[in-house]
């Protein structure tokens, strides 16, 4: 490779980072074989993705990045997927009592399909796992004091394979 295509290839790559996001970089850099979900979550209490469609059994992995700036204390967030609907506002009602455990209640974690741990600004937290096997609709939430009664929440649609 010659200096001038050396340059322009240089050149290419600086051009495509600084027009991607950090979020359509990290996209890109992923296993085509894995469902690729990151979810942004900041100090407004939203989810800015709220709906994962996947087709039975299909491997997902989930990226939650805090992108606020309060403390870990009083604006932390998570991500908890529950094994049915009914469970979402139980499960939200228990964990705020569960401080000690990061917002998980010990005895609803039969309910937990998949989870990312408690966040605080500026960090990332991953989980890799199968969707479930049976076509629904799966919640997720932020189990943090509350915030899935306040909006953050959404689904893992689990869609029949046509
Ligand atoms: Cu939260």
């Amino acid at each position: 490779m010659n200096k001038y295509l050396l340059t322009l290839t240089y050149s290419l790559g600086l051009c495509v980072g600084l027009i991607l996001s950090p979020k359509a970089l990290a996209q890109l850099t992923q296993d085509n074989n894995v469902k690729f979900v990151q979810i942004i979550a900041n100090d407004t209490l939203k989810f800015d993705d709220i709906e994962i469609d996947v087709t039975p059994s299909q491997k997902i992995h989930v990226q939650l990045r805090n992108e606020g700036t309060l403390p870990k204390e009083s604006m932390g967030h998570n991500w908890v997927l529950l094994d049915s609907s009914s469970e979402a506002n139980t499960y939200a009602m228990a964990a705020m009592t569960a401080r000690a455990s990061e917002y998980k209640p010990k005895a609803l974690e039969s309910h937990v399909l998949a989870s990312i741990p408690l966040l605080g600004p500026k960090e990332t937290g991953d989980t890799t796992f199968n969707a479930p096997t049976k076509p629904g609709k799966y919640p997720f939430i932020c189990s943090c004091s509350g915030h899935s009664l306040a909006g953050m929440k959404g689904y893992v649609v689990v869609k029949p394979v046509p």
